[in-house]
């Protein structure tokens, strides 16, 4: 399988920050190259060439440079060249429980984006979870 070469990044966006971290958890050491998205860096002709939706992040590949883009699939691909640490299950009930903790954390997020104080939001939760589990 191909390797990774190098991950267009902006070290604040949340979507490349979502790949190094999956990176991180993994031992996969990436080399960055910061692309300014404010700037409109990611919308030149050059780099819309690597990924025509103009966004990152975006992962070179050392065949015959090939990319990679969108930020989930760039993590699932990084599972499959190094399937330790299994972050993505290993069956289809690790798969599902790990898909239910991932949406979980997006409704906290949009809660909390709309102004209501995600602590409480997380005990709501905490609360439901404890209800099921007697
Ligand atoms: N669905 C894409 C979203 C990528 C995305 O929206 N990237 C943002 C940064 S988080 C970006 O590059 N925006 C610059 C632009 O759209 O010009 C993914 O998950 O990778």
């Amino acid at each position: 399988m191909a390797r990774p070469v190098k991950l267009y990044n902006h070290s604040v966006a949340p979507n490349p920050r979502r790949v190094r971290i999956f990176a991180a958890e993994k031992g996969i050491e990436l080399a960055l190259e910061e692309i300014n998205i404010l700037a409109g860096e990611s919308r030149t002709p050059e780099f819309l060439a690597k990924n025509s939706s103009g966004a990152v992040p975006v992962l070179e590949l050392d065949d015959d440079g090939s990319y990679l883009s969108e930020s989930v699939a760039i993590c699932r691909y990084l599972e499959g060249l190094q399937p330790e640490p299994n972050l993505l299950g290993r069956d289809l009930s690790e798969l599902a429980l790990r898909l239910t903790f991932t949406r979980r954390a997006r409704r906290l997020s949009v809660d909390a984006s709309q102004q209501k104080d995600a602590s409480s939001v997380a005990s709501h939760y905490n609360r439901i979870d404890s209800r099921r589990l007697q």
